[in-house]
């Protein structure tokens, strides 16, 4: 068939999802699952007209490098892999895969803030090593979640579903977000709006939830942890870099706070190996959306967006959830 358009499938996904492109495209997919280079990427992008993404890094180089290209398909929510400002210039469409994971990552972030609260790895650990030869009375006491203040940086679709959880927990919410959000959704949450230092030093289990950008790097670090209970915990569902790793080492050695739940690191899959020998953090390889139903949601949708995006289907020329719209109307 002539003009059959050419997409690549960067990492290994769903091979009902995978037939399914082939049925629009003609498909270069990587079930291996080897990860790329950026050269190997641009490469292999030179003659395709999409890709589908589940992470790997979309620079202005590898824009470049991929003339034919209009539509790039992350899985996953954040999409701090693509730079947008290159997408925009090069008039190639980004897309995301929003709302499908918000229950299922407020999931995990209530469990890495329980377990971390309730000291569960700890415990694991002691069992796991034959340690564990009575009951008593102030072994692996924990802070109580049940009852407490629970702070949520970053009130957008998964900070809500985060917060919309304490109710059954008892808790007075808090929040800080770049702007409020609507004066309907803080009553429905009852959430209550504070600056960043206030909601800190006030809140018993911080929560983090933004988006990773410029602006929201080290959104934590040193001074940030020094304003926080000694009690406290603090949990990242969200990107590494918006903790400072090396702060946060630091605050959980020194108990500046309690402990910590972290499902995401600065520069993972490598984690800063200071992490490995504190007893007070719980962590996670970044399996926030990992459960089945979830993971073929995203890369359903995903699909959809490539397979839309690139003008066919049932949804042709109107992909659901596009980044950066705008640049259709320039195709
Ligand atoms: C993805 C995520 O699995 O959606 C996101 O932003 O962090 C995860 O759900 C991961 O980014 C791989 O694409």
């Amino acid at each position: 068939e002539i003009n059959v358009k050419k997409i690549l499938v960067s990492r290994a996904i769903f091979p009902d999802v995978l037939e399914r492109l082939t049925r629009y495209f003609e498909v270069e997919s990587n079930q291996e699952d080897r990860i790329f280079t950026s050269a190997e990427l641009a490469a292999k992008l030179a003659d395709k007209d999409g890709v589908f993404i589940a992470g790997d890094r979309i620079n202005e180089a590898v824009l470049a490098a991929a003339p034919r290209l209009r539509v790039a398909a992350n899985m996953a929510v954040g999409y701090n892999n693509f730079d947008m400002e290159a997408f925009n210039r090069a008039n190639v469409l980004g897309t995301n895969t929003p709302d499908v994971l918000n229950e299922t990552t407020a999931d995990l972030g209530w469990a890495l803030m329980m377990a971390a609260a309730r000291r569960m790895s700890e415990g694991e650990r002691l069992l796991r090593a034959g340690k564990w030869d009575r009951w008593s009375y102030d072994m692996l006491t924990g802070s109580d979640v049940y009852g407490s203040t629970l702070g949520v940086i970053g009130m957008g679709r998964i900070g809500q579903a985060v917060a919309r959880r304490a109710r059954g927990f008892g808790m007075r919410v808090v929040y800080h977000n770049r702007s409020r959000v609507a004066a309907e959704i803080e009553r429905e949450l009852n959430a209550e709006y504070l600056s960043k230092p206030a909601l800190l030093a006030e809140a018993d289990h911080v929560v983090l939830v933004l988006p990773y950008t410029a602006e929201s790097h080290h959104t934590i670090g040193a001074a940030e942890l020094a304003l926080m209970k000694r009690t406290a915990t603090i949990t990242n569902i969200a990107r590494g870099g918006i903790v400072d790793d090396a702060a946060l080492i630091e605050a959980l050695r020194t108990r500046q706070i309690g402990a910590a739940g972290l499902d995401v690191f600065e520069g993972e899959p490598k984690l800063n190996p200071g992490f490995l020998d504190l007893p007070n953090v719980v962590l996670t390889p970044h399996i926030g959306s990992a459960t089945e139903a979830t993971r073929r949601a995203m890369a359903n949708l995903a699909a959809d967006n490539l397979i839309a995006g690139l003008g066919e289907g049932p949804q042709a020329g109107h992909p659901p959830t596009p980044i950066n719209p705008d640049v259709m109307a320039r195709w």
